[in-house]
Parts: C-alpha cells; structure tokens; sequence
C-alpha cells in the first residue's frame, strides 16, 4: 500500500476512535480521569508516625490518569455484577472491597478495553496526587474536602460532594481508604528509590491510603499509610484506578 494511503487510513480509524473525553463509557462504566502531570514533591511526614518517616522528595516521572472519583458501587455493579457494599446507593463508592477484589475489577476492566491499561496507583502515586502540590496535612481544610469521623454521620457518602484537593481529584482523603498497589513495609522510606518507587518487592500486607468515614483527622492526613492482609474486606475499603494508554 502506498505510504499516503496508509497515513490516510491511520488518519481514518484515529478519527473513529473515541476521544479519551471525561465521562466517557467502558462496558458501561462512566469513568472519568484527571490527568496527573510528571513532577516532584517531598513524600512522607517529618511530624507523621514512623511508617511516614523520613521525608523524602520523589520523583513522579510519567504522567498517568487517576480517577476523579472513588470507584463508584454504580461502576462496580457494572462490571461485576454485583454489589458487596454495606453503605447501599449507586454513587457512593464501593465498599467491603479487598485488595484481590480489586485484580479481578481491573482483569475485567483491561479486558473490555484493549486501548487503555487500569491498575491501582503506586503509593507515591497515590500520596503526590493526594498533595496536589501541597506540603502540610491537608490539601485544604479538612471539613470542606472530606468526609470523616467528625462529619459523617458514620457512613460513607455519595462522591464528588465535597471539595475537590487543588489538581480536581474528590474524596482523596475520606470517604474510603483507597488500596495502592504496593506491598507495606514501615521501613520503606529510609531505601527508597528517588524515581517512581514500586514499592517493596513482596510483603504480607497491601497499602491504604487516605482515611475514611470511620478515621479521625489525625489519620486522614495525606501522608497516613495503613496496610492490611489482601483478603481483607470491611466498609471502611474501597478504591480509585489508573488509566495509562496501552503501549
Ligand atoms: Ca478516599
């Protein structure tokens, strides 16, 4: 085939192709992304529990999609089937979810699109977009952003109804603690890799990040990390995805 033919065709099928457009619909979940520039910030607390010692800067060195929102029990029935949630309406996240819940979510939600990679955010991920640019306990003032032990009535509740944090993300802190990807080790901070860090390369317990509607705010704090076994479920865990393009 001629080269411009080609060109013409790549042109085509690139028009045919959704847009990456915010609420757009894989197998019928509305998903919607902020997109997370590349950059640096200091990850951890100086003032924080040990496992949040010591500060240290990192480098986030892909930019990558991170939902807007918690992954809703609407998105989950979706694409499951099903809804384990304790705190029952369709846009209040997904609770009682394990972290192995979330690899048979992501299997399903990788193979229904091919053009797009999911997976939960690494814990740096998680903690630079959590900051948005700040360096104190909370992005904003914790009641405007987050629904936690003072203020919610001791129920999870419908996202995006509070502030977003300074990139547009919702819910970051509170509501449910989000699962990452990485294995916990308290210890972790004191080797850890400048660039991108994966995380331990084994562990017992997974990562969970931000506090939720049962956790005061001393633990709904950006840089607070929990970890617990990857069969745990209860209704304080629920999680957000990554979006990267498929290569
Ligand atoms: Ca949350």
């Amino acid at each position: 085939m001629p080269v411009h033919y080609f060109r013409l065709a790549l042109a085509v099928a690139a028009a045919l192709v959704p847009a990456a457009a915010a609420g757009e619909s894989i197998a019928g979940l509305k998903l919607e992304f902020v997109h997370v520039e590349p950059g640096e910030f200091v990850m951890g607390s100086g003032s924080g529990m040990n496992s949040e010692q010591p500060p240290h800067k990192v480098r986030i060195s892909k930019g990558f999609d991170l939902g807007k929102y918690e992954v809703t029990q609407a998105q989950w029935q979706a694409l499951m089937g099903s809804n384990p949630s304790r705190f029952q309406a369709p846009e209040k996240p997904v609770d009682s979810i394990s972290w192995e819940d979330t690899r048979q979510f992501l299997a399903k939600l990788n193979n229904a699109d091919r053009a797009n990679h999911y997976r939960l955010p690494t814990e740096a991920e998680w903690e630079y977009a959590a900051r948005a640019g700040t360096s104190g306990d909370y992005p904003g003032e914790l009641d405007e952003i987050a629904w936690y032990f003072a203020n919610s009535n001791l129920e999870t509740h419908p996202v995006g109804r509070k502030k977003p944090n300074p990139w547009g993300l919702y819910d970051m802190l509170g509501n449910v603690w989000e699962w990452c990807q990485d294995w916990f080790n308290a210890d972790y901070y004191s080797a850890s890799p400048a660039v991108d860090p994966p995380g331990p390369a084994e562990g017992v317990n997974k990562v969970l990040r931000g506090g939720s509607w049962g956790a005061n705010a001393v633990y709904t704090r950006s840089s607070v990390r929990i970890s617990f076994f990857p069969g745990q479920k209860n209704s304080y865990f629920g999680f957000r995805i990554v979006r990267q393009r498929a290569r």
